[in-house]
């Protein structure tokens, strides 16, 4: 990518959108555009159309997605397969008929099986089972990699994917019915702190392992991979390193200072008991993440503090 390049960050409002789009300031692209969802549905396929045959954008970062965490995830399985199936339809068809130069599809680790032998290699991929409370999602994700890689063969499209491991940061969503673990712990420890409450919910057993990626290095893995990937396979971004669900908690609430107790609801589900990539392709290719998990949670609940009303 040239520093005047277009580029076109699909989502750039979003976790990840967000932080691509600081990433390349950061680097001194200056030609960057993105769309607000009432400036552009992206499910509205004569829309983007429309849009990019007048903006004719040479590199896209596709970060829009209908996305949320296990219990959205679980509930409504629908939305996820049909809304993220027309997104990527739309951009990826668009993408090619429009000659962008390059894309960068963005899945999640949510695409491996259930089961999977840990850690995760790429190739692991459509070798068993998918865990249920994700499977809508993990699908629609799967056909999106899968398009990319066959553009890629038929019409030597310059289509590439990554799969992030859980990500977090600022301009997450915090809403605790449809939100991720991390936001909906940073929240919970936070208000059961300002008002004195005595334990704080934690869903599951407690026992589910995850591993966790500050979008910042998520942002900085997408365009080193732009700048540097061009192969038919996926890749893998993430740390390499995991924690339980429990073993988060007590990070954060000794990060956000709550004194009171932690309770596990074992009603509500676990999701998969472990997800950990193997990010070895993307350390050899020359790329590995800075933020430990520890930092990463003091500067997002930072974050929450300043700006979540
Ligand atoms: O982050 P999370 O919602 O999604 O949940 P997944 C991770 C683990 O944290 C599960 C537990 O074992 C949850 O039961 N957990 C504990 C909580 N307390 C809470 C809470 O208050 N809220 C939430 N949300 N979880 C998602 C997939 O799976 O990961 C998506 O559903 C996507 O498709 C995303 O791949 C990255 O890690 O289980």
């Amino acid at each position: 990518m040239d520093k005047n390049s277009k580029i076109y960050v699909a989502g750039h409002r979003g976790l990840v959108g967000s932080a691509i789009v600081r990433n390349l300031k950061q680097k001194g692209f200056t030609n960057i555009i993105g769309k607000t969802h009432l400036e552009l549905d992206l499910k509205n396929q004569a829309s983007v159309r429309k849009f990019f045959e007048e903006e004719e954008p040479e590199y896209v970062f596709l970060a829009a997605a209908h996305v949320g965490g296990i219990s959205a995830n679980n509930t409504c399985p629908a939305d996820f397969i049909y809304e993220n199936m027309e997104i990527q339809n739309n951009v990826i068809k668009a993408c090619h008929d429009f000659k962008v130069k390059k894309l960068l599809f963005l899945g999640s680790s949510c695409i491996y099986p259930k089961m999977c032998l840990q850690p995760i290699k790429e190739e692991y991929l459509l070798s068993g089972y998918l865990e249920e409370t994700n499977e809508g999602y993990a699908i629609a994700k799967i056909a999106g990699l899968k398009m990319c890689q066959f553009f890629k063969r038929q019409f030597d499209d310059n289509f590439i994917s990554c799969m992030p491991t859980n990500l977090y940061g600022p301009n997450d969503n915090f809403n605790l019915k449809t939100s991720h673990v991390m936001p909906a712990l940073i929240r919970k420890f936070h208000e059961a702190k300002i008002n004195n409450e005595p334990f704080v919910e934690i869903w599951g057993t407690g026992k589910p392992l995850r591993e966790f990626l500050y979008v910042d290095d998520m942002a900085d893995g997408c365009v080193f991979l732009m700048e540097n990937y061009d192969g038919e396979e996926h890749v893998n971004i993430g740390t390499g390193k995991e924690v339980t669900i429990r073993c988060l908690a007590e990070i954060i609430k000794d990060v956000v200072g709550y004194d009171g107790e932690i309770k596990f609801n074992i009603d509500k589900p676990d999701g998969t008991p472990r997800k950990l990539l193997d990010v070895s392709k993307l350390e050899g290719l020359g790329w590995k993440y800075k933020v430990n998990l520890e930092n990463g949670i003091i500067s997002n609940y930072q974050w929450f503090k300043e700006n979540y009303k």
